[in-house]
This record gives C-alpha cells, structure tokens and sequence, in this order.
C-alpha cells in the first residue's frame, strides 16, 4: 500500500497543524486478501499458509500440537476440564510500550505520548525483520470479527500469525468464523495485521533448528500504520503485544477509525446493572490497566436487590444509534485477564468462569496437574511448580505466578455474563465512569455538571505512582481516559473528537462521573473496602441516573448527599467518610498546576474547552472554603 500517495479528502483542511483525515482502508475482497497473503507468505516463509475457521475441531487440534510440542500442558481434565497452562520466555510476560510505535505520515498525529516513527523508515525495517521469519513454521490465517458478525458496530480484521498459541488465543478473544471473509468478499472493509514471533526455525543456509518451548525475539515492533489501518507485531508471543484484535486494533487503529467516523473506541468495561425495582442500566467505565477493570466488570453486590451482570471487561466502542443515544458493544468475545489477586474474595465470578476451557498463562501448577496464582486462595499449596518451571514452596521467597499472569477465556462461559452482552445493536449508555488509583484528592465518587467537564475528568485521570520501579512515589502518572498506551493518534486531538461527539449527542448524552475506590487516609489505610461494597457507588450513580439521588455543587464537581449513601451494614467510620468526599484546595489548586503543566505538553491542540475547564475548576476552588452556601441539585 503507497500510502504516501493517498488523496486528501477533499472536505478535509490540508494545514500542517490537522489532523489527516483519510479513508483508506482496505476492501478489494478476497483477492486483495489472497493477495496481501501470498505477500505476506513470500517475506516471511513459512513452510506452509493454514486458513482457519474458528470451529471446536480446529481449536482441539492445534492445542493437542501444542501439547505435543511441548508449548501447551494439559491440566488435570478432572479439575479443569480442555485447559492448559502455557510459560512463556521470561523476557516475554507484558506489552512493551517503548517498542510500540505509531507511524503516522506526520508526527505531530502521534503527539507527545506516543512513540512515532516515519512509516515509509518504519516499513523498509519491518519487511527487513520479516523477511524469512515464519521459516520452519505454519503461517496461520485468522479471519476475525470484532464485536457480533456483521453488527452495525462491528469491524472485521484478519491476523497472520507464526504461533499457534495465538491463534488459539484469538479464537477465544474474537470471533473466529470464515463468514468474516465472506463478509469481505461482499465489499466489507477490513483491518491487516501481521504478527511473528520472530523465531525462524531454518537458517539462511538452511540449517534446521529444534524449536523452544516460547519462541520469541530480543528485539520486538509492535507497530501501528493508522492512516492504512495496519499493524505488524514482531518478536513477542505474549497477550496484547501478539493478540493484534485486542489493544492494536481495538484500541489503537480503531481510535483512529472513530475518529474519522464519529464514534469512540475505549478503554472501558461494559455493565448492566439492575436496580431492586427491575430497571437497567448500562455503564461503560475507563480505569488505567491494574485498577480492578474486571472485578468491577463482574461486581457481586453487598447490598440486597442490586444486580450487575458483564458485558465486557476492557474494551467498549461506543456509537450514536438512530434513537440519538449512545450504544455500546464489547468487541472482544473474551477476558485476557490477570490471574494474581483474582480469588474467592475479590472476583468469585472470575474463578467461576475459569472452570475449564481456559489458557492460562504463567500461572504456577500444582502436584494434582491444577493451577494456583497468588490470591486465588488464602493458603498457599504446599508445593508448586512456578511460573518459570521450578519447584516452589510457600518459603521460596518469590511469588509462584508471574504478577502478571493471565488467563484466556471465552466471555460466554462468564456465569455473571448479560443477556444482552453480544445485541447485535449493542447497549444504551446510561452514565460512563473514570476512574483512577488516586490516594489523594479524587473523592469516591463526584458527577460532572456536564459533558464538557466529564471529558475535563477523563482528560486528567491519573494515578499516584506507588512503586519505586515506576519513579518518584507519590507522584502524578497521567492517564487521560485510561488510554494512554492505546490512543493511535494525538492525545489532545482525542480529547477535541470526544467534546464533538458530546455535542453531536447532545441532551441523549449519558452523565459521566468520577470514581476512586483508592482513597487513603493520613495513616495510610485504604479509607473505602472496595470490591462488592463498590455497588454503593453504582446505586447512587443509578439513582443520578434516574433523577432520584440529590448532589451537592462542589469546585470538583457534583458531590453525593452523603447520608443518601446506601451505607447501611458498613462498618465506615464517618471521620472516614468525611475524608473520603473531603476537597482540599490547596492540594487541589497544586493538582490545577501539574494538569496545566500536563495540557502544555501538547501545546496550542488543546482545546480551549479544556483550558477553559481547568480555569474554571481554579475559580471556584479559590472561591470555595468562604461562606459559599452549598446548593442541591
Ligand atoms: C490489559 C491492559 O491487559 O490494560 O488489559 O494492560
Ligand atoms: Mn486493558
């Protein structure tokens, strides 16, 4: 694809300063497929091409290659049922985002957050990389649909993928199914992507190698083109770097494609939540990684009557439909989600759903040929087998599974899963929540008066760093709208789209509010239980909703009337619930300081609106703590 020769939409402004806005994503059908394939194929190799249908037979048959190879072990069928455990490379257990790199024709599309790299440099690399990287291997051909096959929101792509592993993975986090091609050969538009471990089995001179257990590379690309809509994956066999559907496409292309087209792909958890009367509501929530996105996608209620059921546990792509509101789907089909700390106490529902049919990996293995992660119970088995293949005991001083350790499951086995988590139309949009890990500041839950100010919250979510691995502790990382990592073009572009889409939807606009179960006190003791206690704060968001629940006007926001709390069987003390909503201005005109310094980094793209927004949250903090009556609402 010369990309470099694409037109310009002749609507669009051509000033270096915009955004480019193009449309050039692949259709051609099935040839052009057949023949971006057979490309593919002559760079990379591979002994054979193997197109896959997503059906029971074939995901049997190459998990039982896999254990024969040795890249899967089968768990004890008695206790966990066509599952398996995978271990990866040491050097190959998370998404690296200093090797992620969108290469937008102008850098200034990929804004400061971003890694960027000139695509045609970045091309001539990647094909250099690739040429004769599958040798020795099956080259797998996975047509995919995001979100249910041929749904107005939906989008279908196809991966080529090196590893089994992957698209095994694939067939439980997408849909699987060669409908998807039929769908292209009829015209549909569909996303490339291309992915090798990076582990060539046959030499230049054609020495043949024995394969290992996690074949991976040193060197890794995880690489987005968005103006093409295509992304290549290189060296890495692990979740989000390997799964191109997941955070590649479904976030960082597709971000890219809302844009264009007028809708939002997130970085968001989907609920349906029913109150003791019987009426739903849908949420849509956004939360920085390793904040608890899919125990709160699976929330038990503490209080009677409450229900929430799942509809997705990380990505949202979110629509105006013809009734004018704001409709979700989850494109994804499964949970990647993080083995350690998912237990009995904080996501009974997970362990439910890993009953069988599930990839794990990196998680320990245990005598009776079941798994074990830290959290899952409270005491430890005696003895484990760890994540790197070693004999373990509770006194070996490091942790059995690796912390970030995952497991691989189809959504549909979830027992907490909506009946309307695959509609076809998706789901309407009530309220959508940020949240963050903060210990300071951010009360549990404040309403923003408006869209506008909800987008001002979702543009300054962060988190305190807690390690000192990530830097200072203590200190502010800025994660706006949880998408840091995922956003395929300019940061404060993004946050201009989301003010037009608020525009566009107008009175139909769900609310929006911000959550923090993270508040600490000064002694340093978590102040809010957290987990199915987090259904207070859902039950009050629902009855804003509903225009049942008053708030009280605070600078930061709408504040809950807080003896409207449904706190009935807490024990909260109400020093603690007075410092969970408590607003300190002068830590908050300091917070105003670090997000001006934040907006700056991207200059004169960020919208005025937002400028506009910090400048107001000033004003009234300083004009707050006089004898301002407080004013329901
Ligand atoms: C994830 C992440 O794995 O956000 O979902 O890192
Ligand atoms: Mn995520």
């Amino acid at each position: 694809m010369a990309i470099a020769e694409l037109p310009l939409r002749a609507d669009e402004p051509t000033i270096a300063d915009e955004p480019i806005r193009e449309t050039t994503r692949l259709a051609g059908g099935l040839t052009a497929v057949r023949a971006w394939v057979d490309d593919i194929a002559a760079l990379a190799q591979p002994d054979e091409v193997v197109w896959l249908d997503g059906s029971r037979a074939e995901a049997d048959r190459l998990t039982k290659e896999l254990v024969a190879e040795g890249k899967l072990i089968r768990l004890n069928p008695e206790w966990r049922p066509n599952s398996f455990l995978a271990r990866t490379d040491p050097g190959d257990v998370a998404r690296v985002e200093d090797r992620t790199f969108i290469c937008s024709l102008r850098e200034s599309d990929a804004g400061p957050t971003n890694n960027w790299r000139e695509p045609d440099a970045m091309r001539a690399e990647l094909r250099d990389v690739f040429r004769g990287s599958m040798r020795g291997r099956t080259m797998y051909v996975v047509p995919f649909s995001m979100g249910p096959v041929g749904g107005p929101l939906s989008q279908v792509g196809i991966q080529l993928t090196d590893s089994a592993y992957v698209a095994v993975s694939l067939g439980l986090m997408t849909r699987v199914t060669s409908t998807v091609l039929d769908l292209i050969d009829a015209g549909q538009e569909w996303v490339p992507t291309v992915h090798s471990v990076g582990h060539p089995l046959v030499d230049d001179d054609g020495t043949r190698h024995e394969d290992v257990v996690w074949p991976c590379n040193e060197t890794k690309y995880i690489v987005q083109f968005p103006e093409s809509r295509e992304v290549w994956s290189y060296g890495s066999g692990y979740g989000g770097n390997a799964i191109l559907a997941k955070k590649c496409f479904a976030l960082r292309i597709a971000s890219v494609m809302a844009r264009d087209e007028g809708w939002l792909a997130e970085h968001m958890l989907i609920v349906k939540v029913t109150s003791p009367e019987g009426r739903a509501f849908h949420f849509a929530a956004a939360f920085p990684s390793a904040c608890g996105k899919t125990n709160l996608a699976m929330l038990r209620p503490t209080i009677p009557g409450w229900t929430v059921e799942t509809i997705g546990d990380d990505i949202a792509w979110l629509r105006q439909g013809p009734d004018g509101r704001l409709r979700a789907i989850n494109p994804e089909a499964g949970f990647f989600g993080v083995a350690p700390g998912t237990g009995a106490s904080t996501n009974q529902t997970a362990v439910d759903t890993l009953w069988g049919n599930t990839i794990f990996t990196n998680v320990a293995l245990r005598d009776d040929g079941d798994v074990w992660w830290e959290g899952l119970t409270d005491e430890p088995p005696a003895h484990l087998i760890d994540w790197e293949g070693r004999d373990w005991t509770p006194d070996s001083g490091r942790p059995a599974a690796h912390p970030n350790s995952r497991f691989t499951v189809s959504a549909a086995q979830c027992p907490a899963i909506a009946d309307d988590w695959d509609a076809f139309d998706g789901v309407p949009i009530d309220a959508i929540l940020f949240g963050g890990r903060r210990a300071t500041n951010v009360p549990l839950v404040a309403q923003a008066r408006d869209w506008r100010h909800g987008v001002f919250m979702g543009a300054t979510i962060s988190s305190e760093q807690t390690a000192a691995a990530e830097g200072t502790v203590g200190e502010l990382r800025r994660d706006p709208f949880a998408m840091l990592p995922f956003c395929g073009y300019n940061m404060a572009d993004y946050w201009a789209h989301w003010l037009k889409v608020g525009e566009r939807l107008g009175a139909d606009a769900p609310a929006i509010f911000q959550v923090n179960w993270f508040r600490k006190g000064d002694d340093g003791r978590f102040l809010w239980p957290g987990f199915g206690e987090n259904a207070r704060v859902i039950e009050w968001i629902a009855r804003r909703v509903e225009g049942s629940a008053h708030a009280v006007s605070a600078p930061i926001g709408m504040l809950p009337v807080v003896d409207e709390l449904d706190l009935d069987g807490l024990d909260l003390p109400r020093a603690d619930l007075d410092q969970l909503f408590e607003v300190d201005t002068e830590r908050w005109l300091a917070e105003c300081d670090l997000t001006e310094e934040f907006f700056d980094r991207f200059g004169s793209r960020v919208p005025p609106a937002l400028r506009a927004e910090l400048a107001s949250l000033r004003y009234q903090l300083r004009a707050s703590g006089s004898d301002e009556e407080l004013v329901l609402r």
